[in-house]
């Protein structure tokens, strides 16, 4: 049995050098513990706060759409604040009911923002200005990428739920798989107990997996991952990890007391392009050619 020492690195260099990218290359993934001063972290955490305040039950800034418990799948379930002007929106988690005179309880309780880059400058900073992660970035995607989506991952105390093992790319409709990263950021210390982020190392080598919607969400088949070759990337407030868009990584549930907030952007290369949904449904296939990633149509079908 190989042990794998998990690429865990205690500060973002400058520059990361080649040793880190060939481990990048060959496991996947890389990850930092001190990359964002206190001050951006609390900036990127009170952030999620000043949003949820500004938008929730706004009806002329946002819509909310109570998804509710008839939902079959448990990460579509809870209420979606939707901007009127933008993509932005955020839902919450499934178990908690929002109440418009309980917004900074609600921004404990939101399971994940979308599209957010453009409304906070720390974001923005943090997306695409940051000396530090631009230089990660370059290195891995080469010097001409783009950010491609923006996510907030905020799994609250006690009820937040689990994101079963996936790849991203299952979801990402573009037209090759080799020049999409993810960076996801903790603004709160992620462990083991409150849901930090667990990787397949070396699991982006084999291509595109099977997945399926399950109960909770669009997952990998059971048998296309073992939990025992899982690593457990433990993370302070501020520490970063960087992962291909074809690694299989999961998130469990937080049974615990703490919160664990996340920033997640995701960036491809420019010789990635985004491609209408038909065109990369050709292209994330198994060996018989079928499309084996997060099929939308299967979701409302039911099947
Ligand atoms: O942070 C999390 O809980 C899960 C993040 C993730 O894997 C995703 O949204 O694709």
């Amino acid at each position: 049995m190989t042990v794998h020492i998990p690429n865990i690195y205690p500060t973002l260099p400058d520059k990361p050098d080649a040793e880190m990218i060939a481990r990048y290359r060959e496991d996947g993934y890389l990850a930092f513990l001190n990359v964002l001063t206190p001050e951006e972290v609390s900036a990127a955490s009170n952030g999620i706060n000043e949003l949820v305040r500004k938008y929730a039950f706004n009806e002329e800034l946002t819509e909310h759409v109570n998804k509710g418990y008839g939902q079959k799948m448990v990460n579509g379930r809870g209420t979606l604040f939707k901007s009127r002007t933008s993509d932005f929106h955020f839902q919450v988690e499934g178990d908690y009911e929002p109440k418009p005179d309980r917004l900074d309880e609600l921004a404990d309780n939101i399971r994940k923002f979308q599209s957010y880059t453009n409304e906070l400058p720390i974001y923005e900073y943090i997306a695409t200005k940051h000396p530090k992660l631009r230089a990660l970035l370059g290195a891995v995607l080469g010097e001409d990428y783009e950010q491609y989506s923006s996510m907030a991952l905020c799994k609250p105390a006690g009820i937040g739920q689990a994101k079963p093992w996936h790849q991203d790319l299952a979801y990402f409709a573009v037209n090759r798989f080799d020049g999409v990263t993810g960076m996801w950021i903790a603004l709160d210390r992620a462990t083991t107990e409150n849901g930090c982020m667990q990787v397949i190392p070396g699991g982006h080598r084999t291509g595109p997996r099977e997945h399926y919607w399950s109960k909770i969400d669009c997952e990998i088949t059971t048998e296309k991952v073992d939990p025992a070759d899982a690593v457990p990337i433990e993370l302070p407030p501020g520490g970063l990890m960087i992962f291909d868009g074809l690694l299989p990584h999961e998130t469990a549930a937080n049974r615990s007391n703490l919160r664990r907030r996340a920033l997640q952007f995701h960036y491809r290369s420019a010789a990635t392009q985004v491609v209408p949904r038909e065109e990369y449904m050709k292209k994330f296939t198994g060996p018989e050619g079928i499309f084996i990633g997060c099929d939308y149509s299967k979701l409302e079908t039911g099947e």
